[in-house]
C-alpha cells in the first residue's frame, strides 16, 4: 500500500523518509525493532532525517509529541504491548502535521500510513496515491519536493478552480446587473416618494449610487455563497475535512483596500451633498415652524402697521424659492420632516438658544404632509400638517389676504368678542349676564334713569371704557368689568363697533 511493494525495505525508508519525514519517531517495546530502524534510518541522515527518540508505550509517545515534535512515527505493528487502536485514536487530536505508519516487519510492504489531516476513511486511498516507490533499479523516482504523479493533477485542480472564479463572477455580474435594472426602474421608487426640493437631488443621487454599491455587494455574497452551497456540497458518504488554509496575504490587503477607499469616496460623497443641501440662497422666505403636543404652526413675519407676523396651522412655501425655517418646540422634541423633500431636522425646546434651522427650496407645487418624525408620545401620528407649495403669486396672495384678514376691524372686533365680551354678551339676541349684541347698533336703549338713548360710537365707546356712565334698564351695574379702556387699544375698541355693526337681525 504504501510506497508500493517497495523492493527493499531500505527503500521503503528511503521514499518515505526522503519525501515526507524529517523527525522520526519510533514506537516498539521491543528494543530490537527500534534499533534496527535507527541504524537504518540513521544512515540516512545526510538526507536530513533524525530519529528523534524512541518510546515503548502509548503514553510515552504522547508525552514524546508534545516534546520532540516528530513529524512522523513509526509504530510496531506486531508489537502486543502497543494498542494500536488507541494510538491512532489519541492521535487523531492535534493540529500540527503528522504522520503515523503502522509497519511490521513480517511483511513491510503492508505498512499502514495515517496521516493526521487526511486520516478520514475515503482520502487514505487518495494519500496513498502520492506515495510513490523506487522502481528495480533501485533508484528514487521521486526527489524531494518532486511529486510526478500529482501534477497532472494538480493542474487540473488549478484549471477547475479558475472556472469555478470564471462562473461565479458571471453570476456576481449578472444578479448585480439585474438587482441595478430593477432598482432604477420602480424598484427605488418605491422605496421613496417623489422628489420634491432642491436638497433632494443631491440625496437622492447619493442614495441610489449607495443603493447600486449595496445590490452588487449583496450579489457578491449572496452568489459566492449560494454557488458554494450548491456546487461544493458533501458528496453521499464523504466525511472528510476541506482544505485547510492559512491566510492569504494578497486577498486580505485587496478585501482592506477596496471597501477602504470606497468608504472614502462615499464619505467624500456625503460631505458634498451635505454642504449642497445647507447651501443658503439670498432673502430666504422666512418661517418659524413650531412644535408642541401635537400639532405644528407656523408663523410668518410681516410687515404691517396691524401686525407683525401672522401664524397659520397650515404651511405655505412659494415654489423654487428656499424658505428658511426655524424651528422650535413649546414642549418636548419634535422633528420636522416632509418625506418629499428629504431633509429634517429636530425642533427643540428651550426657547430662542435652541432654535434650529432647515432650508428647503421646493420645487413642485402641491400639497405635501408634515410629519413629527420624533416618537412625541401619544398622539405623535397625528403630529400632521399641511404643507402647501404655491406660485409665488399665489403665496403673495395667501399672505397679503392673511396680513389683510388680522388688520379687518370687524376680525379684529371679533377676536375681542370672542376673547373678552363673549360670557356676557350673546350675538343671537338672547339676554345674558349683558344686553345682546343683536341689532344693538341704532337701537333705542332705555336707561334706568328713565331716558333713551340711541347706540351710536360714542355711547358703544363711552360703555366700554366708562363702563357705569349708562346703565341699561335691566341690568346691574358695576358687573362689567371696569378696565377695558386701559385693557383695549383704540383699534380693538374700533374693531369692537365695526363687528357690532355687523350683527343686524
Ligand atoms: C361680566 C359681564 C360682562 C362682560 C365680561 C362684559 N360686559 Fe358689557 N355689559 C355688561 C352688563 C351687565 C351690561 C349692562 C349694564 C351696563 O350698561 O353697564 C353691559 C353693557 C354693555 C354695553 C351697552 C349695551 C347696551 O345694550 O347698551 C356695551 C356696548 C358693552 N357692555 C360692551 C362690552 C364689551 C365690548 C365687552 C368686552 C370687551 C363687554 N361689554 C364685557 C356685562 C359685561
Ligand atoms: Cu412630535
Amino acid at each position: 500500500m504504501l510506497c508500493k511493494n517497495p523492493p527493499i525495505i531500505n527503500d521503503f525508508y528511503k521514499c518515505m523518509t526522503e519525501q515526507l519525514s524529517r523527525r522520526v519517531l519510533i514506537a516498539s517495546s521491543h528494543p530490537l525493532f527500534g534499533q534496527g530502524l535507527h541504524r537504518l534510518l540513521q544512515e540516512r541522515r545526510q538526507a536530513g532525517v533524525e530519529v528523534v527518540g524512541m518510546v515503548a508505550t502509548v503514553d510515552e509517545a504522547l508525552a514524546a509529541l508534545d516534546q520532540l515534535h516528530p513529524d512522523l512515527i513509526i509504530v510496531d505493528y506486531d508489537d502486543q504491548a502497543l494498542n494500536r487502536d488507541e494510538f491512532l485514536a489519541r492521535f487523531v487530536e492535534g493540529e500540527s502535521k503528522l504522520r503515523v505508519v503502522l509497519l511490521s516487519l513480517h511483511s513491510p510492504q503492508e505498512a499502514i500510513v495515517y496521516d493526521r489531516r487526511t486520516l478520514a476513511a475515503s482520502q487514505i486511498d487518495n494519500w496513498l496515491e502520492e506515495w510513490t516507490y523506487l522502481d528495480e533499479t533501485q533508484k528514487p523516482l521521486i526527489k524531494q519536493g518532486d511529486e510526478i504523479p500529482k501534477v497532472e493533477n494538480r493542474r487540473r485542480s488549478v484549471m477547475k478552480k479558475y472556472i469555478h472564479i470564471v462562473v461565479a463572477a458571471v453570476l456576481v455580474v449578472i444578479v448585480a446587473a439585474g438587482l441595478i435594472f430593477w432598482l432604477e426602474n420602480g424598484g427605488t421608487a418605491a422605496l421613496l416618494p417623489e422628489a420634491a426640493s432642491a436638497q433632494a437631488e443631491p440625496i437622492d443621487q447619493l442614495f441610489g449610487l449607495e443603493f447600486k454599491v449595496i445590490a452588487f455587494l449583496f450579489a457578491l455574497i449572496v452568489v459566492m455563497m449560494v454557488y458554494s452551497m450548491v456546487v461544493f456540497r458533501r458528496k453521499k458518504g464523504d466525511l472528510t475535512d476541506a482544505e485547510h488554509i492559512e491566510g492569504n496575504t494578497k486577498l486580505e490587503i485587496t478585501w482592506t483596500a477596496i471597501p477602504l477607499a470606497a468608504v472614502l469616496f462615499f464619505a467624500f460623497l456625503g460631505g458634498q451633498s451635505l454642504a449642497e443641501t445647507l447651501r443658503a440662497d439670498p432673502q430666504p422666505e422666512i418661517v418659524n415652524v413650531i412644535g408642541q403636543k401635537w400639532q405644528w404652526s407656523f408663523e410668518y413675519p410681516v410687515d404691517s402697521v396691524a401686525v407683525d407676523k401672522i401664524a397659520s396651522p397650515v404651511m405655505y412655501m412659494p415654489v423654487d424659492k428656499q424658505s428658511i425655517l426655524y424651528l422650535s418646540s413649546r414642549d418636548i422634541i419634535h422633528s420636522f420632516w416632509v418625506p418629499e423633500f428629504r431633509v429634517k431636522q429636530d425642533a427643540l425646546p428651550g426657547g430662542e438658544n435652541m432654535v434650529r434651522t432647515l432650508r428647503v427650496t421646493p420645487t413642485k407645487e402641491g400639497t405635501y404632509y408634515l410629519r413629527c418624525a420624533e416618537l412625541c408620545g401619544q398622539n405623535h401620528t397625528n403630529m400632521i400638517a399641511e404643507v402647501r407649495v404655491v406660485s409665488q403669486s399665489e403665496f403673495d396672495a395667501w399672505l397679503t389676504g392673511e396680513v389683510a384678514k388680522l388688520s379687518d376691524p370687524v376680525a379684529i372686533g371679533q377676536n375681542v368678542y370672542e376673547n373678552n365680551c363673549k360670557a356676557c354678551h350673546t350675538i343671537d339676541g338672547s339676554k345674558g349676564v349683558g344686553p345682546s349684541w343683536l341689532g344693538l347698533y341704532g337701537r333705542e336703549e332705555t336707561l334706568t334713569d328713565g331716558t333713551t338713548v340711541v347706540v351710536d360710537e360714542a355711547y358703544i365707546i363711552e360703555s366700554i371704557i366708562n363702563t357705569n356712565a349708562k346703565i341699561v334698564a335691566g341690568y346691574p351695574a358695576g358687573v362689567m368689568p371696569q378696565n377695558y379702556g386701559e385693557v383695549l387699544t383704540e383699534e380693538q375698541i374700533n374693531g369692537v363697533i365695526e363687528y357690532i355693526r355687523t350683527l343686524v337681525p
